[in-house]
């Protein structure tokens, strides 16, 4: 049996608050996408009054960023968007489709969290689009493509009445969203058993779509956050494939146990490569950003081999 899915990078963390030019709390829950040859991160911070923003990185390598001087989203001042991001904004998830980078993002304000979905060509300047779902939905990742003609995205409704479980949706147009169906649920005493949500936005393979999600158990202690993988239908992503049966990453490393939250690792972005491994990116503790590579196949194989029933 395999030990370890995620070998993590020797410099970790690779980003803290003490890398960030202005004044942070925590650098963590970033998504990365590969842009013109370069990483780019989009990462939350805490600010010291308790409510988050979005800052930028740069990186050649995919592990050694370099922080911009000035924040890259803070919340909305135009009336269209401002109500629902008042009280911050938060876990940007980085998909390009046909060349135009989309980013969701959670919006908090005094009626709940809900999912903005803004845009760049360059990543020099943001535009939002629009809010793609209601509150309460605070984790919704995109399809780097259409699929039978439809934007697809996976999203986490929140529940007082039934786990909290990951659906799908359809759209002709980004914007107004439908068809929802149901499609993986948190399992009685294995280690999502609490509540599951979307994770990095799924990546293409010849097998189906590789998505990474987090799922959470409840212990004496608090919640644990850890990492797992779902192999999604590639024409069909509605069916589920298979569901990894073992977590693919936990909490371990100092930085991971201890920190804002403890025991925390949470992924909002994945890069995959050519030479078939994929860079990983987490945050660590909600207080620091880390990052690791795995090898897609064997991540496949888990899903494919070594199933959980998806609902
Ligand atoms: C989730 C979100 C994440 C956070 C995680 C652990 O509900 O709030 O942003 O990383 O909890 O605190």
């Amino acid at each position: 049996m395999k030990k370890e899915f995620v070998t993590r990078y020797e410099g970790n963390p690779i980003l803290t608050k003490d890398d960030i030019p202005y004044k942070v709390e925590t650098v963590h829950n970033a998504g990365v996408v590969k842009f013109n040859g370069r990483y780019i991160m989009l990462f939350r911070s805490h600010l010291d009054t308790g409510r988050s923003i979005i800052g930028i990185a740069e990186s050649e390598d995919g592990f050694k960023f370099q922080a911009r001087p000035e924040p890259f989203m803070v919340p909305s001042k135009d009336v269209a968007f401002c109500e629902y991001e008042e009280y911050g904004v938060e876990d940007p998830r980085i998909t390009t489709i046909e060349g135009v980078h989309y980013i969701t993002y959670s919006a908090y304000s005094a009626h709940g969290v809900r999912i903005g979905l803004a845009k760049t060509d360059d990543f020099e300047s943001v535009e939002r689009i629009a809010f793609i779902t209601q509150a309460d939905y605070r984790n919704t990742v995109l399809f780097p493509e259409k699929i039978g003609g439809k934007y697809v995205k996976l999203d986490r409704p929140n529940s007082e009445i039934s786990p909290w479980s990951i659906w799908i949706s359809y759209s002709s147009d980004l914007r107004h969203w439908g068809d929802s169906k149901i499609v993986m649920k948190p399992v009685t005493y294995h280690w999502d058993m609490m509540k599951i949500g979307p994770g990095a936005p799924p990546i293409r393979t010849d097998k189906g779509w590789l998505s990474i999600y987090h799922g959470v158990f409840p212990t004496m202690d608090g919640c644990v956050y850890r990492l797992g993988v779902a192999l999604h239908k590639l024409d069909d992503p509605a069916q589920i494939l298979g569901v990894g049966n073992r977590w693919i990453l936990q909490p371990e490393d100092d930085w991971e146990v201890v920190g804002y939250v403890h025991n925390v690792v949470f992924t909002c972005g994945v890069v995959a490569e050519e030479d078939g491994t994929l860079k990983l990116y987490w945050g660590g503790a909600d207080k620091v950003m880390c990052a690791g590579t795995a090898v897609i196949d064997e991540l496949v194989e888990l899903c494919l081999t070594d199933s959980r029933p998806a609902i």
